[in-house]
């Protein structure tokens, strides 16, 4: 059976999402986009899923009959409204992170899913299907570093466009991070205190960048991210795990070794989709089979919301220049297993 999905929002990440379910995975097909730029949406669709349907907003799409699941890759800030629809008509949806952009928008979907007694919602934080950090994580859950004590990680983008904000350095790039620690360490945040160092003169003036965001978990274990989003050169991954017997770190991706000129050289990716390719192919086609199993893997709401708790955090932090607490809510029982 073909799964039949709506993709909501055709901007740079859904239009690669329609893509890659129309032309590297298997078991899925579009049949039906929007986008508040209906134009935009049409374009997408005609590139790449020529006989979906294009309904003229998220909520009529959701309510389609031959939807079976939905995709939501709009605007952070909107993410809320459509996966709270989609799961008052009890359809399967994917949801791009952030979940919401506010723990208190995240908490209303953990609280409506939870009350409709069975999980729908997958969030897209794609880091723990990348072979990477599961290499990592493998490594770390053998005891080969004894125990984990400190993490040095750094997010870096080459630049960032003028809609991009102080506070997305949380909310739409550090939350990243704030999951795959999560998951990676088995562990949830109790504080987290924000500090910039001086101001890179590439950053567009409404913009302090880099940070260094300082986080402290239940266990004590120390992280520092730096996040640096006009760092120029590429897009940089970072993450150093810290134990007891050693270090471990984050294995960049294969590139070619270049000796020219007298110099040694390996390419630095500068796009994030390229960087994460292969985690997100493998992380949309483990959504597209748990739907189909009714059964879903990956980042729950609770997940996304304990993210967002913990962005919250750190954005206060950024504000106030103090440590901020980071305390979650208590977990419905949906989410133990
Ligand atoms: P974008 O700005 O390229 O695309 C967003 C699209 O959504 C635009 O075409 C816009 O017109 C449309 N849109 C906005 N509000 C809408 C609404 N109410 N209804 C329908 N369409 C709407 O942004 P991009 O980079 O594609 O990001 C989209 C989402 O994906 C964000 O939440 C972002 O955080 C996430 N993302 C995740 C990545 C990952 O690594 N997992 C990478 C990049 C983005
Ligand atoms: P698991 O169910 O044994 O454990 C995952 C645990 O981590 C759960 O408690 C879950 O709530 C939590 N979790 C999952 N995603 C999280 C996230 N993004 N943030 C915070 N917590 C998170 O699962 P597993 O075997 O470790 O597999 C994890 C995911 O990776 C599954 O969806 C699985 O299907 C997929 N997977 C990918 C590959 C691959 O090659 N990329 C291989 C095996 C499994
Ligand atoms: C973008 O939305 C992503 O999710 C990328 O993975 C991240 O590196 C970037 O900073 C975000 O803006």
């Amino acid at each position: 059976m073909t799964l039949k999905i709506g993709v909501i929002g055709t901007g740079a990440i859904g239009e690669d999402h329609i893509r890659r379910c129309m032309q590297a995975l298997s078991g899925a097909e579009i049949v039906a986009v929007t986008d508040v730029n209906l134009e935009r949406a049409r374009e997408v669709a005609s590139q790449y899923a020529p006989g979906a349907k294009v309904p003229e907003d998220g909520e009529s799409l959701i309510a389609l009959p031959e939807v079976e699941a939905v995709i939501v890759t709009s605007w952070g800030g909107t993410h809320a409204r459509y996966v709270l629809e989609a799961i008052r008509h009890g359809k399967y949806v994917f949801c791009e992170k952030p979940l919401a952009t506010t723990a208190e928008d995240c908490l209303k979907i953990v609280e409506a899913e939870a009350a409709h007694g069975k999980r729908l919602v997958q969030v897209g934080f794609m880091r723990p299907y990348d072979a990477g950090y599961r290499a990592l994580k493998a490594l770390i859950d053998k005891g080969e570093i004894g125990e984990v004590l400190m993490i040095h990680a750094a997010h870096r983008n080459q630049r960032v466009g003028a809609n991009y904000k102080t506070d997305m350095g949380i909310t739409d790039t550090l939350i990243h991070e704030l999951d795959v620690f999560r998951w990676m360490l088995g562990d949830d945040y109790v504080s987290a205190q924000v500090i910039f160092p001086r101001r890179s003169g590439k950053a567009m003036e409404h913009m302090r960048d880099p940070q260094i965001v300082l986080l402290e978990t239940k266990k004590g274990i120390r992280i520092d991210v730096e996040i640096f989003v006009n760092c120029q050169y590429g897009y940089d991954i970072k993450c150093a795990v810290v134990g007891e017997l050693g270090e471990a770190s984050l294995p960049m991706p294969p590139a070619v070794e270049l000796r020219k000129s007298a110099a040694l050289s390996t390419e630095i990716m500068t796009d994030w989709k390229e960087r994460f390719i292969a985690a997100y192919d493998v992380e949309l086609q483990d959504f597209i089979n748990g739907v189909k199993a009714r059964k879903l893997n990956g980042a729950t709401s609770w997940d996304g919301y304990c993210a967002s708790v913990a962005a919250d955090a750190c954005v206060k932090a950024q504000e106030s220049g103090r440590i901020e607490p980071i305390a979650m809510q208590s977990r419905p029982a949906l989410y133990n297993a």
